[in-house]
């Protein structure tokens, strides 16, 4: 299916500009943010000619920089080829209009581009969904000629133009409305399914990866699940949530999701939208949230990736920080220092086999540390309730005596809740245990 895309298809193949706001005199914050944008527009395949920062300006609400920057950036536009403008500052629609007509080129913010790569990266019908959606209601506020481009791929019968007037606005926005109610149905059936299906999972333990985008997470959950898959090197390579059992042949089993990456300034409609897809990190047990410890700016990548946490409302969930990429790293104390600053953090490389055994024995001693010890008298007709022992615990001695099958184990939280009733004592079990001549 062929992608709907904000980015004007006929400004592919042509370079664009890229323009930030800076507050104060040092351009350094400011200069990372560029690279970042930069890096977003490679994803999309588009090249940039030029930089522009804009120091210490007051913004104007009409057309968010000063009359001089904007002659500057016509003139490199002109220079260079350029068709398309991109503000790392979010842009108001009135802002968007009027700087494309003082330039003549497609003016975007940093969401506009961050939406196109999801709109290229969703394969699921669930993505589509909901990019579409976030698409839409970003479109909402800037439906005006220079976005007809948007209309005919999306196959929308309105051909608004600046000529046309209000009226045809209007109906525009009725349309977008009435598509994103339509989508947002279908999106509350998906979302269903996925709690009955969370429900099926209700008894395992859950892992969540989170982090930045392009921090390895990807990576780390094939590495963790020794499947064959890898990581992409491209910002915002997955947008689905995929789950594995991190290793079958060991109980309880212990899930592992992967999903969506965070970036900052997500455009607020894209972190809505994708609402059923976080849910998984939202239900989690544990998050491992994956840092990119080689990246010049991974404490304000965890910022973000905290503050994401928050507005989904996961930052209770218990949290280890992994930092990933050591081997990128050329400090060899690097670790111990990260170590004495965050004490429960482990720094690996997720290319490493010796580093992901360590990750997965710190899962398993994360879960095993909260195990509740316990002797179990269960009838052997209680099907269920031995396969939640067989399944989700971990045994340490069984033997079956009459019509009783009887257990020293570890359970869990929530399996113990659901097997306290078969709850006897150590003496009754070991009682039990010198009667029968092959216990083991
Ligand atoms: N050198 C090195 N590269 C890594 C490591 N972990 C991941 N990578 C690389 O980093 C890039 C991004 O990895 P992904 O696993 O796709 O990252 P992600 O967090 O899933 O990214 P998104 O899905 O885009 O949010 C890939 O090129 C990986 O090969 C690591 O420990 N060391
Ligand atoms: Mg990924």
């Amino acid at each position: 299916m062929e992608k709907t895309t904000l980015i004007n298809p006929a400004s592919a193949g042509y370079p664009a500009i890229v323009i930030g706001l800076s507050e104060s005199a040092n351009s350094h914050p400011i200069d990372l943010e560029l690279t970042e944008l930069i890096l977003l527009l490679a994803t999309l395949g588009l090249k940039v000619a030029a930089r522009v920062v804009q120091k210490n300006h007051r913004l104007s609400p009409a057309h968010l920089i000063g009359q001089g920057k904007i002659a500057e950036i016509r003139a490199l536009a002109l220079a260079h080829q350029v068709r398309l403008l991109v503000f790392d500052h979010v842009l108001t629609g009135t802002q968007q209009r009027n700087l494309e007509e003082m330039t003549g080129c497609q003016v975007l913010d940093r969401a506009g581009v961050i939406l196109d790569i999801f709109a290229h990266h969703a394969h699921s019908s669930q993505a589509q969904t909901q990019v579409e959606i976030a698409q839409l209601h970003y479109l909402l506020p800037r439906l005006t000629g220079a976005w007809t481009h948007f209309h005919r791929q999306a196959g929308g019968g309105g051909v608004t133009s600046r000529g046309m007037g209000e009226k045809q606005i209007e109906v525009d926005r009725r349309r977008a409305r009435e598509r994103i109610a339509r989508l947002q149905k279908r999106l509350e059936q998906v979302r269903k399914e996925k709690i009955v299906q969370r429900k099926s999972r209700q008894n395992e333990l859950k892992v969540s990866l989170v982090g930045y985008t392009n921090s390895g997470k990807t990576t780390l959950m094939h590495g963790l699940t020794r499947s064959e898959q890898h990581g992409k090197d491209e910002l915002f390579a997955t947008l689905d949530t995929s789950v594995r059992v991190i290793d079958p042949a060991r109980k309880p089993k212990i899930l592992l999701s992967d999903t969506v990456g965070f970036i900052r300034k997500l455009p607020p409609s894209l972190l809505e939208s994708f609402k059923s897809t976080l849910d998984e990190a939202c239900n989690a047990d544990l998050l491992l949230h994956v840092v990119d410890i080689s990246h010049p700016d991974f404490r304000e990548q965890m910022e973000v990736t905290e503050s994401v946490l928050s507005e989904i409302a996961a930052k209770d969930i218990p949290t280890m920080v992994i930092f990933n990429k050591i081997d990128l790293a050329d400090d060899p104390f690097l670790p111990r220092i990260l170590k004495r600053r965050f004490p429960d953090s482990i720094a690996i490389s997720s290319l490493h086999s010796t580093d992901l055994r360590r990750v997965r024995e710190h899962l398993f001693a994360f879960f095993q540390k909260k195990f509740h010890p316990l002797y179990l008298k269960i009838a052997v007709t209680e099907q269920n309730s031995l396969s939640l022992v067989y399944n989700n615990c971990v045994l340490q001695g069984v033997f079956y005596q009459g019509a009783y099958a009887f257990f020293s184990l570890q359970a869990p939280e929530r399996i113990y809740v659901k097997l306290q009733r078969f709850v006897i004592t150590e003496q009754d079990f070991q009682g039990e245990l010198s009667d029968e001549p092959n216990a083991h």
